[in-house]
């Protein structure tokens, strides 16, 4: 028996349409090698084609009552629960990682779509007393226009979400450039969104290369606002390309997360959270812990709980609810992965488990790793300065809190960082120190969730913020509106 492989379209001004040119390439099932379908390879007519119909929509959507916009939203937020395992088995099958993660990643979809609903129904601006009698003035939230968003594979659903929900809610219009590696999640959030009402050109998806589909949005004179999430060197890009123009860029880049465990640390609880944010998603969240810093006093100890919970986790492909760990996402971030191995061995730090591509039943067609450890890691090592974004975790031994802190703070990002400690002291100083966007206390790296902002400081981003309140910023505009009513010319700062 043959199965067919599927071919997928783009979807432009409310029509499902293959590339201008005919083009289309193929996604492979990291875990298999099994082709899952074929998706349309763009270029610059299409996208042109996408932000005409996001410009066009712009000038109906903008006037469409906030609350409605909300409506619509909160009827995503149905949709996607309804469809939630449908979802979760499309993202496991082409992006790789475990059902209970990726039913998790359409969670964080649900949960902005209804967060976003609500705020239809604020979009909160302000108003403040002026200087002048029979005077008001206010500040407003406005729409940018259209939005374009390119998006990573590591979170399918949830990214393109926490960048569409609120620049929606606000009013604007967008043209949705998914990884290549995970197209088919992305094109399912995008039927969901038709099918919820979403008037025709509010929502445009052009599938196919960075080079060509992301630049042509990067250049495109009608598109206000990029907001990528991706790799640094890719991000870098990006603004530099877009400064040109002066278009609103918010990115969200790598990290090097840490979690310190502290002498006074509980080590069961340390070894869960080290564990499930160092190797969960196979190291591929950019809140993955990548660095363990450790006070000495309990170094050795925690080692020997850790290793033979990493030598347990179980690799195989997500599908399997008894797999723990599922692959890489493809060949290249695999080598990738490989190589700063290499690189670790060659700096000098010591492989503890791990270090190689995973063999045996059912892992020979797939892109698997095996889960590493490193120990004697110097701060200043590139396993330990650099995003690896696989299962590599570098082990940093430390005298004191305040040389943890340091080494927190010293690398090129800062995302998210997390600190096990039982004294209060402690936490708050690392409230106060530790430079990071996000900071869980007795908890690992990873897990933020929608209602707060999230990003990070350094490298990791450009100041911006997506999810919570913070996350509508990027998508508006203020417009400060004074009236004065009191029937004269009343001249501020003059005759006040
Ligand atoms: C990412 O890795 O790009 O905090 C996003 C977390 C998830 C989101 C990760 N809620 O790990």
């Amino acid at each position: 028996m043959t199965t067919t492989v599927q071919t997928f379209q783009n979807f432009i001004g409310g029509k499902w349409q293959a590339a201008r040119e005919g083009r289309t390439f193929a996604n492979y099932n990291p875990a298999t090698g099994e082709v899952l379908g074929y998706f349309p390879l763009s270029s610059t007519a299409d996208v042109d084609a996408a932000v005409a119909s996001a410009r066009q929509a712009f000038e109906s959507w903008r006037l469409v009552p906030a609350p409605k916009r909300g409506q619509i939203l909160f009827r995503v937020g149905e949709l996607l629960s309804r469809h939630k395992e449908e979802l979760a088995r499309i993202m496991t099958r082409e992006m790789g990682k475990v059902l209970k993660e990726t039913r998790g990643d359409v969670q964080e979809g649900i949960d902005m779509a209804y967060y976003m609903a609500g705020e239809g129904r604020r979009l909160f601006g302000y108003t403040v007393p002026v200087e002048l009698p029979n005077k008001s003035g206010m500040a407003l939230r406005d729409p940018v226009g259209v939005v374009a968003c390119i998006t990573p594979w590591n979170f399918p659903i949830a990214i393109p979400t926490w960048k569409m929900f609120p620049a929606l809610v606000a009013g604007n219009t967008i043209v949705l450039k998914p990884a290549s590696d995970t197209p088919q999640s992305a094109l399912r959030l995008v039927e969901i969104l038709q099918e919820a009402g979403l008037p025709e050109g509010v929502v445009n998806l052009v599938c196919g290369s960075g080079q060509e589909v992301g630049e042509a949005l990067i250049h495109h004179p009608a598109v206000a606002v990029i907001s990528f999430t991706g790799s640094t060197e890719s991000g870098r890009h990006v603004a530099v390309e877009a400064a040109q123009s002066l278009k609103r860029v918010s990115l969200e880049m790598g990290g090097k997360n840490a979690v310190i465990v502290l002498d006074d640390a509980d080590l069961e609880l340390a070894v869960e959270g080290i564990l499930w944010s160092a190797y969960g998603t196979t190291g591929q969240r950019c809140t993955a812990c990548s660095r363990l810093i450790v006070q000495r006093g309990v170094h050795d100890h925690l080692l020997e709980k850790l290793l033979p919970r990493i030598e347990q986790l179980r690799l195989g492909d997500g599908l399997d609810e008894q797999v723990d760990v599922g692959p890489v996402i493809n060949a290249s971030q695999l080598e990738k992965i490989h190589a700063y191995v290499e690189i670790g061995q060659g700096e000098g730090a010591t492989l503890v488990t791990g270090g190689a591509c995973a063999e045996g039943e059912g892992l020979t067609s797939g892109n698997f790793y095996r889960p590493t450890l490193f120990k004697d890691v110097r701060p200043e090592m590139r396993i330990a300065q650099e995003e690896i974004f696989g299962p590599v975790l570098s082990v940093i031994a430390v005298d004191t809190f305040d040389e943890a802190i340091k080494v927190n703070n010293q690398t090129p990002f800062g995302l998210s960082s997390a600190i096990y400690t039982q004294n209060i002291n402690n936490a708050q100083r690392a409230m106060r120190d530790l430079t990071t966007g996000i900071l869980y206390i007795n908890s690992g790296t990873t897990g933020a969730e929608i209602q707060l902002p999230f990003g990070g400081t350094r490298g990791t981003g450009n100041g911006h913020r997506e999810a919570g309140i913070a996350g509508l910023d990027v998508f508006t505009e203020w417009k400060v509106v004074y009236t004065d009513y009191s029937g004269k010319l009343q001249k501020a700062q003059i005759d006040s």
